[in-house]
């Protein structure tokens, strides 16, 4: 382990002096546990959320030139569904943003959500960090877009973009699952069809059943290139809420706290124990927390 470490440690300080191919290698390294020492201090991140196919990558395709232009350097981080079945990534995405990562000012990463629940895995606070020591000043984080379980980015991410489409009907889980009243920024997508005008409205009137709703609503062609100078403009000059440091802390722990039940080596075996009632769930959170605090995790 010692000498894995040294290797990250090394990985981190040739990737600080722009070394790309090892700024992979340390993002693989962090992937398997071994984090360099990090800093640890405040870094730009953006979480952008929404329903599959809403044009969540499309549209960062676009915020990557408008930030390029402003001088930034734009690192991508796309949690890729893992299908439960085969556990295998769909790496789709990468080859979209593929483009974009030709500049030396923009680096583009994959990760496979494995088995934690909310599909991020907790190294990702470590990956964000790594990235902002290494220079990057714009981190975007693109979430798998799956409803309950996105809310867990709001635990990494400091501020977090919900992306709709024309169609309102996909937006109901965002709300159920508390998104739409978190969110820092709004916008609606394929501004080009239909129905997008009446998705903004839609929005508009949940918003506004909330007192003190200060939020616009963006309408976004993420294809066309339309409207995207404005919403990065109201990103760019967004104050971080701080009173959302503790949501920030409850999602992380929870993501954490689900991240070391479900990582258990004896996860399979609990499980078979449960199905049989041989146990129940209390006994079996009171064994496996029991063994995780003996090694000392
Ligand atoms: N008409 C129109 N199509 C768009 C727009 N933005 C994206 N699309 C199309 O919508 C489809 C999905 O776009 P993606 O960017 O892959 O959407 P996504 O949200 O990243 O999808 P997942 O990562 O699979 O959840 C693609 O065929 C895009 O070309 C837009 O503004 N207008
Ligand atoms: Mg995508």
């Amino acid at each position: 382990m010692a000498l894995e470490l040294n290797e990250a440690q090394e990985l981190f300080k040739s990737a600080k002096n722009g070394d790309r191919r090892s700024l992979s290698r340390l993002m693989t390294s962090i992937e398997s546990g071994n984090i360099p020492n990090l800093e640890r201090k405040q870094c730009w991140t953006l979480g952008i959320t929404g329903p599959p196919g809403v044009g969540k990558s499309t549209l960062i395709g676009q915020m990557i030139s408008h930030w390029l232009v402003k001088g930034h350097r734009v690192a991508i981080l796309a949690l890729d569904p893992t299908s439960p079945v085969s556990g295998g990534s769909f790496l789709a995405d990468r080859v979209r943003m593929d483009q974009a990562d030709l500049s030396e000012e923009v680096f583009v990463r994959s990760i496979a959500s494995g088995s934690n629940t909310g599909g991020i895995p907790n190294y990702l606070g470590e990956m964000c960090f790594a990235l902002s020591e290494c220079g990057w000043t714009r981190i975007l984080i693109e979430t798998v877009g799956t409803g309950q379980y996105d809310i867990r980015i709001f635990g990494y991410a400091q501020r977090v973009l919900l992306l709709d489409g024309p169609d309102r009907g996909d937006i109901i889980q965002a709300e159920k699952a508390g998104i739409l009243e978190l969110a820092d920024f709004i916008a609606v997508n394929k501004s080009d069809l239909p129905g997008s005008e009446s998705a903004v409205q839609g929005l508009k009137l949940s918003l506004g059943l909330s007192e003190n709703e200060k939020r616009k609503v963006h309408l976004v062609s993420a294809l066309e290139g339309t409207g995207i100078a404005d919403l990065i403009s109201t990103i760019d000059s967004c104050e971080i809420n701080d009173s959302r440091r503790k949501i920030r802390m409850r999602e992380m722990l929870i993501s954490n706290w689900d991240s070391l039940l479900l990582n258990h080596s004896q996860i399979d075996l609990y499980l078979e124990k449960l199905c049989s009632g041989s146990i129940t769930v209390n006994d079996a959170i009171n064994s496996m927390v029991r063994e995780i605090i003996s090694r000392g995790e």
